[in-house]
């Protein structure tokens, strides 16, 4: 038999190359960053199918039916659309559906009020798309326990003096598990000057909630500061992702 190869122009090829297999789809844009081929002939493809589906808000079959087929064939942007969040070893997370939180050392920097609203807008970011409720209370012992204090303040990691570390929180867990400190001696501000509470708390209670680091610049969780617009700031899409799939989705 004769093999009788075409000669491709550039629009051609283009058209050739956008109808991926769905394997390459899959491992192009749904690879999981955890995931190693090696010691894998096939790869086991469920999984991303699965979070493609649930990206696209298919019905999660981890089959290959033809809706999913379909949006296969959807022009899409290059970019992967796995998150690049992370969670801690073993995926701790909180059990119960309301975790409750006690600010038991104010800062002088800011009015007790504006600590207040401030910290219940940075659980909000999180209440809102994951089915957990947050409730401060004032006395006892709350899952999340919460100060502002500067050097020594009664755990093996004490504050270093202005800047360097901002604050710190423990992941998910019984005694200190949760618990938040933030370092008096940051400047801490509700503006774009100084360190942005809400940010840091936003972050922190990223940690408190099981998140690690993420790899995405846009990401709550990229571990350096930079100010953005607080007004109307909803979670970054990533750490929404990452959080839900510790927490699973709210649907309210
Ligand atoms: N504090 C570090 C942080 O929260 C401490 C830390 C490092 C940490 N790795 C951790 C805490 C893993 C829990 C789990 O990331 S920090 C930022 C950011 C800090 C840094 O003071 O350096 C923010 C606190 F992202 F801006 F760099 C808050 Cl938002
Ligand atoms: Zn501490
Ligand atoms: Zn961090």
């Amino acid at each position: 038999m004769k093999v009788t190869r075409k000669r491709i122009n550039k629009k051609q090829s283009i058209q050739l190359f956008l109808p991926l297999s769905s394997q390459a789809y899959l491992s192009q844009f749904y690879r999981d960053k955890n995931a190693t081929f090696s010691g894998r002939i096939l790869p086991n493809l469920e999984k991303e199918l699965k979070a493609m589906q649930d990206f696209f808000g298919l019905e999660v079959t981890g089959k290959l039916d033809s809706n999913t087929l379909e949006t296969m064939k959807l022009p899409r942007c290059g970019v992967t659309d796995v998150a690049r969040y992370g969670h801690f070893q073993g995926k701790p997370k909180w059990k119960q559906s309301v975790v409750t939180y006690r600010i038991t050392e104010y800062t002088s920097q800011l009015s007790k009020r504006e600590v207040d609203t401030t910290i219940t807008k940075a659980f909000q970011l999180y209440s809102d798309v994951i089915a957990l409720d947050f409730k401060q209370i004032y006395n006892g012992t709350a899952d999340i326990m919460i100060l502002f204090k500067a050097e020594y303040h009664g755990d093996f990691y004490p504050f270093d003096g202005p800047n360097g570390v901002l604050a710190h929180a423990n992941a998910p867990g019984p005694e200190q598990g949760g618990d938040t400190h933030f370092d008096d001696d940051e400047r801490w501000t509700l503006r774009s000057r100084d360190i942005n509470l809400l940010l840091v708390a936003a972050h922190e209670f990223g940690h408190a909630l099981g998140l690690e680091h993420s790899k995405d610049p846009l990401a709550l969780m990229y571990p350096t500061y930079r100010y953005v617009n607080t007004n109307g700031y909803t979670l970054p899409r990533d750490d929404r992702i990452g959080v839900q799939a510790l927490y699973g989705k709210c649907f309210l």
